[in-house]
């Protein structure tokens, strides 16, 4: 038991320089922790929507804070269930929802993923790294039309696929001179759209990754095909415009066999959506992102949905973030597929890598 006696906000940067939330729950022994909402800059229409960062910080003192007082951090169904009656901004519930697991893995003196884990009675397993290597897109002012390169290292251990990653990374930020961009990947400019794959191809132990974002992307459904053909992709996310279920629906069917055909934009970890995705067969994986659906409960409800279904799961960092490494143990409670981070630069990207080496080398 973990009965809940103060909840406050306010404002904190994020990773972009832009305000976020920042909220610090306590219970009545005196433990006090903290966490923070992230923030996407390529959102998908179908996102719970966030609210004003002062109008956040009043939702949580005057209405999430009276409210939650008193109840059992440890019951984190009966915590998100209020947040999701009192219809606040998705960032109040997340911001909310996320610190109310940490207090109750605290006050359980466990690990946040253990807590999870066993909450939701899901198996836990380190998850692959989908490393963002190459931006661009909404994330970078170069000419790259797709958001983010992605390099997963083909390895069993956490220590083994950051040491794959951080090797890639490193060769191609000295061959490149590249900036880093604003998810720690690189950003440069290319000759095509296909020339940074022939780059990361060069490497054995890595499949290849992308997510298209495809939303934010004027190139008419056969172009897109054209090129999507000759990528040899391990993972693609986002192929086409959020409501194109239609043709998802075909490049699954073309080449769903030996890739994952994901969704983000398209499903927004809203089970509405994802239904919708499943009776059009557009999709064979999904991303899921806690705040944009509002609280953990119905992240992890998304989670088992796609699994009932055989999606692969790829739990996700956003554009903008803080320090808070909360995904990292999420990804690693449900024994996600993947999880998707940035580059290895910036430390609000390599916050989440070093609470995975840590969860492998001192808790799991
Ligand atoms: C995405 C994400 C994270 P954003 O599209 O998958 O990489 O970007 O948070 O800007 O939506
Ligand atoms: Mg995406």
């Amino acid at each position: 038991m973990a009965t809940i006696s103060s909840l406050t906000a306010r404002k904190i940067l994020n990773s972009r320089g832009e305000w976020t939330l920042s909220v610090e729950l306590g219970d009545e022994h005196g433990i006090r922790v903290s966490g923070s909402a992230p923030e996407g800059e390529s959102k998908g229409t179908f996102e719970a929507e966030y609210v004003k960062p002062e109008h956040a910080v009043e939702q949580v003192q005057s209405v999430v804070a009276p409210t939650l007082k008193g109840m059992d951090g440890v019951d984190q169904l009966a915590v998100d269930r209020k947040l999701v009656e009192l219809e606040v901004g998705a960032n109040v519930s997340i911001a909310v929802s996320r610190v109310c697991a940490r207090l109750g893995a605290e006050s359980r003196r466990m690990p946040l993923w253990k807590h999870i884990s066993e909450i939701y009675q899901t198996k836990p397993a380190a998850p692959r790294l989908f490393i963002n290597v190459l931006e661009g897109g909404m994330h970078a002012h170069n000419n790259l039309v797709f958001q983010e390169y992605l390099a997963i290292p083909k390895a069993n251990t956490i220590a083994r696929s950051v040491e794959i990653g951080r090797r890639v990374y490193k060769a191609l930020r000295d061959e490149l001179k590249a900036d880093v961009g604003d998810e720690g990947g690189l950003v440069a400019n290319f000759k095509d759209a296909l020339e940074p794959l022939g780059l990361l191809g060069r490497e054995a132990d890595i499949d290849l990754g992308m997510d298209a974002a495809a939303n934010n992307v004027d190139l008419p459904p056969a172009e897109l095909f054209a090129l999507y053909r000759q990528m040899k992709l391990f993972y693609l996310e986002d192929p086409f415009k959020e409501n194109d279920f239609e043709n998802f629906k075909k490049l699954k069917e073309e080449m769903g066999e030996k890739s994952i055909i994901a969704g983000d934009d398209l499903t927004t970890t809203n089970i509405t959506r994802m239904q919708k995705a499943k009776e059009e067969d557009a999709i064979n994986g999904v991303i899921i992102k806690p705040d944009q659906i509002g609280t953990l409960t119905q992240a992890i409800e998304a989670v088992s949905q796609a699994r009932e279904w055989g999606w692969a799961v790829v739990v996700s960092h956003r554009g903008g973030e803080t320090n808070d490494d909360f995904v990292a143990d999420l990804a690693w409670a449900v024994a996600a597929d993947g999880l998707k981070l940035g580059g290895l630069a910036r430390g609000e990207r390599i916050a989440k890598y070093n609470r995975l080496l840590a969860i492998e080398e001192n808790e799991a």
